[in-house]
């Protein structure tokens, strides 16, 4: 538990850069680029798992701007594709099913969690491990790019522990896909 805490700290303390827009080339005067939010990630993880597999990302955003944006498509390098998906119940069933996007509201906090929203890593270039941090990145509407890193945890993980309640719920053994 002790390691895990501990990543998952290093995970909070990652950064995350957002690319500012290229300014006109004809602006002299030195003006901020086009205000645009400020996304902040973390809890960024993934689940251990073999190349050729398909996996899943998930993290916290929190849009910290005045504007809304989006994620509108997002890749790795250790994925031939990856795709914005999420869950949704079809008679009773969960299905995943793609989105074109992911609305960021300005001022509020947007989780990819299990079950929910989340990266769809297509087609594994290689395994992943558990204690390693594999690169995402997300391209932003509004034209930026914010890369992030995501912790491998264990195949079976559920996510990093928050920080102070613990869980209020099992979903007992077996009931997550491993995708
Ligand atoms: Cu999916």
């Amino acid at each position: 538990m002790d390691r895990r805490r501990r990543q998952f700290l290093l995970r909070l303390a990652a950064v995350a850069v957002v690319a500012a827009p290229l300014a006109p080339s004809t602006a002299a005067r030195a003006q901020p680029a086009a205000a645009r939010p400020e996304i902040e990630v973390s809890a960024a993880w993934t689940r251990a798992a073999s190349q050729g597999a398909t996996g899943a990302g998930y993290m916290v955003l929190r849009n910290r701007g005045t504007t809304a944006d989006r994620i509108v498509s997002a890749s790795s390098p250790v994925a031939r594709t990856v795709e914005l998906h999420t869950h949704v119940h079809e008679g009773g069933v969960m299905r995943m099913r793609p989105v074109p996007a992911i609305d960021l509201p300005a001022g509020q906090e947007v989780r990819l969690a299990p079950g929910g929203l989340h990266l769809m890593l297509i087609g594994l270039t290689r395994p992943l491990r558990e204690g390693e941090r594999v690169p995402v990145t997300l391209t932003l509407e509004h034209g930026g790019s914010l890369t992030v890193e995501l912790e491998v945890m264990s195949a079976r993980s559920r996510g990093p522990a928050p920080s102070s309640a613990p869980m209020g719920h099992g979903h007992g053994g077996g009931a997550s896909h491993a995708h």
